[in-house]
C-alpha cells in the first residue's frame, strides 16, 4: 500500500517528537511502539480509534495480530478503502511488520477500533490496553485521548 511507504518517509520525525514531548517507548522483543493517541467521541458514541506507530528494528518479520483495551468489548484493526467512491473501513486480520520497517496506523489508514465502548472517550483519558504480536507477543499499551479536532501527537495534521 502506498500508506505504508508514505509512513517510512515521515516516521523518523514522528519518533523525533514523540520522545521530545512525553512516552517512552515501549518495547518488547523487537517491536517498538511509539505514540499511541486515541480522539474523545461523542456522547453515546458506540466505537473509538486507536492510533500508533509500530517498529520492527529486528531482522525478521513480525505480525500485529490485534488486542484488547479496558474501555471497549472489541478490539478490531481496520483499514480503509475507496468503494465506488465512498470510504469504507474494512477489517483486517493483522498487519505485516517487515524487519527494519515502521508502520504507522493513523486518521484516513489504517487504523485500531475500539468496538463496543463502555463509556465515551474523554480528552485526557488514556485507554489501556494489550497489544497482540505474533513472535513479540503482548505489550501493554496507554493510548492518550485527545480531543476532538485536535491536532494528533507529532504535529501533523490528519
Ligand atoms: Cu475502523
Amino acid at each position: 500500500m502506498t500508506s505504508k511507504l508514505f509512513c517510512v518517509a515521515v516516521v523518523c520525525a514522528l519518533l523525533a517528537t514523540a520522545r521530545a514531548a512525553s512516552a517512552e517507548d515501549l518495547k518488547a522483543g523487537d517491536i517498538v511502539i511509539s505514540h499511541p493517541w486515541s480522539r474523545a467521541t461523542p456522547a453515546g458514541a458506540q466505537v473509538g480509534a486507536g492510533y500508533l506507530v509500530i517498529e520492527n528494528r529486528g531482522s525478521s518479520p513480525d505480525r500485529f495480530l490485534g488486542g484488547s483495551v479496558e474501555v471497549a468489548t472489541g478490539f478490531e484493526i481496520h483499514d480503509v478503502v475507496l468503494e465506488g467512491g465512498v470510504m469504507k473501513m474494512r477489517q483486517l486480520t493483522g498487519i505485516e511488520l517487515p524487519p527494519g520497517i515502521s508502520v504507522e496506523a493513523k486518521p484516513g489508514g489504517r487504523h485500531i477500533m475500539f468496538v463496543g465502548l463502555r463509556h465515551p472517550l474523554a480528552a485526557g483519558e488514556k485507554v489501556r490496553g494489550a497489544l497482540q504480536f505474533e513472535h513479540a507477543g503482548k505489550i501493554e499499551v496507554e493510548f492518550e485521548v485527545i480531543a476532538m479536532g485536535a491536532p494528533p501527537p507529532g504535529g501533523r495534521g490528519d
